[in-house]
């Protein structure tokens, strides 16, 4: 039997590819318990600077497996989001490295909201988004109602999950969801490109910038100019500081490494 996610190294990348192309790579106890275990691998592996997620055949991720999901203890729809859910998307949003959603094709309910966990998202002319939830009588979860308002703002947020009206890429592109739409010719490779950017930019200010950024959905302004201060100071003990200065004094492009700060 294929395995539900791939996973792959590319130098300073891990792609995991969701893979169950069949049923449009809906979310199966077996592939949230892969994806937990492969974001572990990658929390502990300071090899790894960036992290490409996508998904196999026509589809990114068709949310909950209808199929599998509603049995058993997971009848409890708590239950299912308590397990795997949110720490997927806590753990996206802590993972002190980039992650990227490359939206290959339909990201539906939990799929759209996972690649909206991602740090950024872009996705290919032909992939569309539906917060289909309300479709099954469900409202947004994985982090849903909390992304969606902050990314396209409180009206169109509302209509995206209460109509629950599919939209391109463009439009999603548009409306400021993501990042930017792709042309599908090439969209791998461009998606590719784009992380092996990310994954050779200074890993420590990356991190910090990922810190704030989630850190400001709650902060006030004086909270957030205040870790702003705190996250800068660290930075500036950094190697990939030092080597910013360097090579911005002696005009050629910086070679960061992502070493931390040494202690004291
Ligand atoms: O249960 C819990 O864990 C709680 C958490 C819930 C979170 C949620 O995500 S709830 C929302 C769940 N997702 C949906 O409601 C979307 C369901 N899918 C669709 O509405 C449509 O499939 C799409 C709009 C995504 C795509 O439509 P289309 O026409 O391009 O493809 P299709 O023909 O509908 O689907 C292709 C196959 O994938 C098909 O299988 P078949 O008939 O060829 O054997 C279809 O059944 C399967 N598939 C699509 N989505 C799911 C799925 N199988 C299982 N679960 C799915 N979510």
């Amino acid at each position: 039997m294929a395995e539900d996610l791939l996973v792959t190294t590319v130098g300073a990348v891990r792609i995991l590819t969701l893979n169950r192309p069949e049923k449009l790579n809906a979310l199966s106890p077996a592939l949230h318990e892969a994806l937990a275990e492969a974001l572990a691998a990658i929390e502990s592996d300071d090899a790894i600077h960036a992290v490409l997620l996508t998904g196999a055949g026509r589809g990114f991720c068709a949310g909950a497996d209808l199929t599998q999901n509603l049995s058993g203890d997971l009848r409890d729809l708590g239950t299912a989001i308590d397990k795997y859910y949110n720490p997927l998307v806590r753990r996206m949003r802590a993972l002190p490295k980039p992650v990227v959603a490359a939206v290959n094709g339909v990201a539906a309910g939990a799929g759209a909201n996972l690649a909206l966990a991602a740090d950024i998202v872009i996705a290919c002319a032909s992939a569309n988004f539906t917060q289909a939830f309300v479709r099954i009588g469900l409202m947004p979860d994985a982090g849903g109602t909390f992304f969606l308002p902050q990314l396209v703002g409180d009206a169109r947020a509302r209509g995206l999950a209460m109509l629950g009206e599919t939209i391109t890429a463009a439009e999603a592109a548009t409306m400021g969801m993501i990042w930017r739409c792709l042309p599908d010719e090439g969209f791998g490779q461009a998606a590719l490109a784009l992380v092996t950017s990310l994954a050779t930019k200074p890993t420590q200010a990356i991190a910090a910038m990922k810190a704030a950024f989630n850190a400001a959905a709650t902060n006030s302004l004086d909270a957030q100019l205040d870790l702003e201060r705190d996250l800068q100071r660290k930075l500036g003990r950094t190697p990939d500081f030092a080597e910013g200065m360097r090579a911005f004094a002696e005009k050629r492009p910086a070679r960061f490494t992502g070493a931390p700060a040494p202690q004291g």
